[in-house]
């Protein structure tokens, strides 16, 4: 862990995992974080190592800390985040004799530890042997670590935790590789060739450029090409929101500037580098959604030609594989002739000239409703003023549900690995995630935008970070019900029957109270002036903030609008009826 840099250890203690413990006790270097739940733990291993860079290393007890954990892991195995999680156990001299949570596996009456890790990791193994801890671990952080990377599981019985072995600490290189592969050479250059030879190239960065670091070299290319660049949702940050060459989001709840873009007949070729062709970010799959030709550059051969057929797919990572087209195409460039240059310069500025025009008639980052004063407060108003109050470099999480959308299309973010969200939407993940990138980045603003409703889901590790003094502040978007869903049955889901609304309200906690309850600072904001002023005082304060933000229930992020048009034409009057406001408590037990 040490030598991988990796500084905290989160997780919760038991019986099982006493010697794990006591070995930290003396080994200060390591400083272990003790988390409310499991899943928690988990969630900020993945939020540390996604800042840092690092391995987030988490560990629990046996079956219901270990289940607890693996719900945690489901995220970064899919947003590829490498994580070691250990797990603890009774000795196997006792395996299967149903002990306290019988975690052996052997049936019946037992929980299978090994196999309930693997569905959400890359490898799941029960260590038996002492004497291998070495080729264990160096095996769990080169699976964690290379190619598609994600979470691992070890599971130690207890007769292997308390064992003393002598173990050498290999230097990484003996391990490891390091550096990531380059694609096919020869495919690159037909690829330059396309991309040269392009009247209208476009590019589409997802989060595997995040992965790879390569914004720099994505960069690059993009200017050399004069080509505009959309990202996915995952991708966000990977290109500046504030380039000239910027569409911004493609994809249901992004921006339309990039959903113009990113098509065919717009785009002749396009470069998409790191990225899965999703339905939120295709729109359903849209035909028309990409270029008239696509080439893909992704580290998994499996996503090559998966949604969309492809004209070139590249197998390689986006650092190397960008760095070595940017000086293919380099070459190309220096060997024209000056009038040929000069005719080429000609039609950058011309694309130019035509994409500034688009988000200037779109209104790219400054629709109307950014600058509403209505109470309560517009969501995208609330957006504005938080990107408006952060730093340049501040790290913004969003979480699940309408947030998610409006972060995603009216925060402006303007440097990679700066924007970070779960590609699963996993309501409450960001709550806690916010924690461990804190960690991993204890020099930055972190902020978090979430919903009243994915707050109460994860929210009890607010304590955690009162626990070690951790100041993230928590933004709670708080239109009192699950908006995403409460909108969704207003208009029938655009399938049935409209206002049949069912399980998206709530009595919400009282989140200043919450705030105090956990020692944390707090402050509830009613009007949108009054937004910076509290975000500042929430950052001053130097501990866990929570600033509850008092948000219109009924507006509705434009990307999700789009399915209820129709809806609406039936039924005008509900573009302008409000939602109903449901009361609790109810009596669920009466009449019984
Ligand atoms: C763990 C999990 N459970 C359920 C869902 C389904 N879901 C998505 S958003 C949402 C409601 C979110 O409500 P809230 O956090 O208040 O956000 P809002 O939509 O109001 O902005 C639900 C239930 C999910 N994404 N993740």
């Amino acid at each position: 862990m040490n030598q991988e840099g990796a500084k905290y250890l989160f997780g919760i203690p038991a019986g099982a995992s006493r010697a794990l413990y006591d070995e930290l006790y003396d080994f200060l270097e390591i400083k272990p974080i003790l988390t409310k739940h499991e899943q928690g733990a988990a969630f900020m291993a993945d939020g540390y190592a996604r800042a840092s860079g690092k391995i987030g290393f988490c560990t629990s007890t046996v079956a219901p800390g270990a289940a607890n954990l693996a719900s945690g892991l489901l995220v970064p195995y899919i947003d590829q985040v490498p994580i070691i999680a250990v797990t603890t156990n009774e000795p196997e001299a006792i395996h299967g004799k149903t002990y306290i949570q019988d975690s052996s596996g052997w049936e019946p009456r037992s929980f299978n530890i090994i196999k309930h890790f693997e569905t959400v990791t890359k490898w799941s193994y029960m260590l038996r042997m002492g004497e291998r801890i070495q080729d264990v671990i160096t095996r769990a952080i080169r699976i964690a670590t290379t190619g598609r990377k994600g979470p691992v599981h070890i599971n130690l019985p207890w007769d292997v935790t308390k064992k003393e072995v002598d173990v050498e600490v290999l230097p990484q290189n003996a391990y490891k590789p390091s550096g990531e592969p380059m694609g096919n050479p020869e495919t690159i250059k037909k690829a330059a060739e396309l991309l040269f030879e392009a009247e209208s190239p476009s590019i589409l960065a997802g989060g595997g450029v995040l992965l790879s670091n390569a914004s720099a070299e994505l960069m690059a290319c993009a200017e050399l090409l004069g080509a505009p660049v959309a990202t996915t949702v995952m991708g966000k940050g990977a290109f500046p929101e504030d380039h000239p060459l910027a569409l911004g989001v493609v994809g249901l709840w992004g921006q339309d500037t990039a959903n113009m873009v990113i098509k065919k007949g717009e785009t002749d070729v396009l470069l998409a580098i790191g990225c899965v062709f999703s339905q939120v970010t295709t729109i359903n799959y849209s035909k028309n959604f990409g270029a008239d030709k696509i080439i893909h550059i992704d580290l998994d051969a499996g996503e090559i030609g998966k949604n969309y057929p492809t004209e070139l797919g590249i197998i390689g990572c986006a650092k190397p594989t960008l760095a070595y087209l940017f000086e293919l195409l380099k070459e190309k460039f220096l060997k024209l002739s000056s009038r040929e240059l000069e005719r080429r310069e000609e039609r950058k500025r011309e694309r130019l000239q035509k994409i500034l025009k688009l988000k200037n008639e779109l209104k790219y980052f400054s629709e109307p409703e950014m600058d509403s004063n209505a109470v309560p407060i517009k969501p995208q108003r609330a957006i504005k003023e938080i990107r408006k109050f952060l730093d340049r470099d501040a790290i913004v999480l969003a979480d699940s549900g309408n947030n998610f959308a409006w972060a995603e299309r009216y925060f402006q973010v303007f440097l990679p690995g700066r924007y970070i969200v779960d590609g699963l939407t996993h309501m409450g993940w960001s709550i806690n995630a916010a924690i461990g990138v804190k960690l991993g980045a204890p020099k930055k603003q972190v902020l978090d935008i979430c919903g009243n409703g994915s707050f109460q889901m994860t929210g009890k590790e607010v304590m955690t970070a009162v626990n070690y003094t951790i100041p993230v502040v928590w933004c709670i978007l708080n239109d009192q019900c699950f908006s995403i869903i409460k909108q969704a049955q207003k208009y029938g889901w655009g399938l049935w029957d409209v206002e049949r609304y069912i399980v998206s309200d709530f009595i919400n906690m009282d989140f200043m109270k919450f705030a105090e309850a956990c020692y944390a600072y707090g402050e509830r904001v009613e009007k949108p002036e009054e937004i910076q002023g509290a975000l500042k005082r929430a950052f001053n304060s130097g501990k866990p903030a929570i600033v509850e933000i008092l948000t219109d229930p009924d507006s509705i992020p434009p990307g999700s609008f789009i399915r209820y048009e129709k809806v609406v034409k039936v039924h005008p009057e509900l573009a302008v009826k409000r939602m109903p406001m449901a009361k609790f408590p109810i009596r669920i037990l009466e009449g019984e």
